[in-house]
């Protein structure tokens, strides 16, 4: 028997676009999925390139207003992958016409835009997720499972960065394609909401909640060409930004993220200390979880280095055979698969709710950095 469709309209066809586009094809080719997603409708300004883009995807349809794509009967599903300004106007209109809504993260420019999403999911009682993927890398679910079990005991310290080196080069404009993110008003912050906010999602899910935080952000690139206008304007972003933070549970964590260190792509590292045990990992060398557990007999004690490829570990059972590794795109393929398999009411995180509690943070951060002074967090 046909399973029933899930009628997915995505906005947006950039870089989330296709991790999107792409987990919804992968994931019931992998899992076992209670519904069959179906790319319904791709909806983008540009009609010619948002044609291109259904073909290649395999879309059956073309919008280029988002709100007719709400509007659509034959929707159940609204995935948002458009830039930081358009997710709260999308994301409520979607819930308001009873559509599940999944959205890119972060979810709001600001905490105050993304209570408005959560209360109107909440309101609609729409499923909703944001799309926070490095949870389901497996080597950073399996670390969760540790934490959880209790196996690294109480916690002392947290530490994560997130580096990259793309906006060096000066004459790099702000404003239009992908370098919207260096537009304060449509991505609402920089690296603090783009990179750091996957930081802090990985941390709280880790490492419980956070309290406060004290923080430092730096611009040092003052002023860029805006591709829209065409003029030099004063550019609003944070592009580098360190924090310190003490977690609810007493354990105290440093944060970095910056676009100038060269040599870094994408390098998301974290780790975490406790009393018996400590847990490092690095997103390019994804596969692989560092793990130090002083219980080991004392001679041979020393950091082992997982390769968290094997039958018994997250996700890996519905992948390849033992010792064979998967990668970036499969953290998105893992989390279509967990909504659609969260459908039955168990809700698999993060909800919208959960990313606003990130959000809350990431507003801290830029808090404290104007006054100079420790802010609460949540
Ligand atoms: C920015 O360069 C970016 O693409 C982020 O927007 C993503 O969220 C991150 O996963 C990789 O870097």
């Amino acid at each position: 028997m046909s399973k029933p469709k899930l009628r997915i309209g995505m906005v947006g066809y950039g870089f989330m676009g296709r991790t999107h586009s792409n987990a919804f094809l992968t994931a019931p080719r992998f899992f076992d999925l209670p519904r069959q997603p179906e790319l319904t409708a791709i909806c983008a300004r540009n009609r010619d390139r948002a044609e291109a883009f259904a073909s290649n995807w395999g879309y059956g349809s073309v919008e280029t207003d988002w709100r007719a794509l709400v509007a659509r009967d034959d929707i159940d599903l609204i995935d948002i992958a458009a830039p930081n300004n358009m997710h709260l106007e999308i994301a409520v209109a979607a819930a308001k016409a009873g559509k599940m809504v999944m959205c890119e993260k972060p979810l709001g420019r600001n905490s105050a835009e993304s209570q408005q999403m959560v209360e109107a999911v909440e309101k609609a009682g729409v499923p909703n997720m944001v799309w926070y993927n490095y949870r389901r890398i497996p080597a950073v679910t399996l670390a969760k499972a540790l934490i959880d079990d209790g196996q690294l005991g109480r916690i002392f310290h947290y530490r994560a960065k997130f580096l990259q080196d793309w906006t060096i080069a000066s004459d790099l404009p702000q404003g239009g394609e992908g370098l919207w993110r260096l537009d304060k008003d449509v991505a609402g912050s920089g690296v603090t909401g783009d990179l750091l906010a996957h930081c802090i999602d990985t941390a709280m899910w880790l490492n419980g909640g956070i309290d406060t935080v004290t923080a430092m952000t730096e611009t040092f690139i003052k002023e860029r060409e805006h591709t829209l206008t065409g003029k030099v304007e004063p550019v609003g972003i944070d592009d580098a930004c360190a924090f310190l933070a003490r977690f609810s549970n007493g354990s105290l964590a440093t944060f970095e993220s910056t676009r100038y260190a060269r040599g870094h792509k994408a390098q998301y590292t974290l780790e975490i200390n406790g009393e018996h045990a400590s847990i490092s990992w690095d997103l390019h060398d994804l596969h692989r979880l560092e793990y130090f557990d002083h219980r080991d007999q004392g001679t041979t004690r020393g950091w082992k280095s997982i390769h968290v490829t094997d039958g018994d570990h997250p996700y890996m059972d519905k992948w390849w055979v033992p010792g064979l590794s998967i990668g970036y795109d499969e953290s998105f393929t893992h989390q279509a698969a967990d909504f659609i398999m969260g459908l039955d009411g168990t809700a698999a995180a993060p909800t919208f709710a959960d990313a606003l509690k990130t959000d809350m943070v990431t507003d801290a951060v830029l808090k404290s950095a104007q006054t100079g002074q420790w802010e609460t967090a949540h």
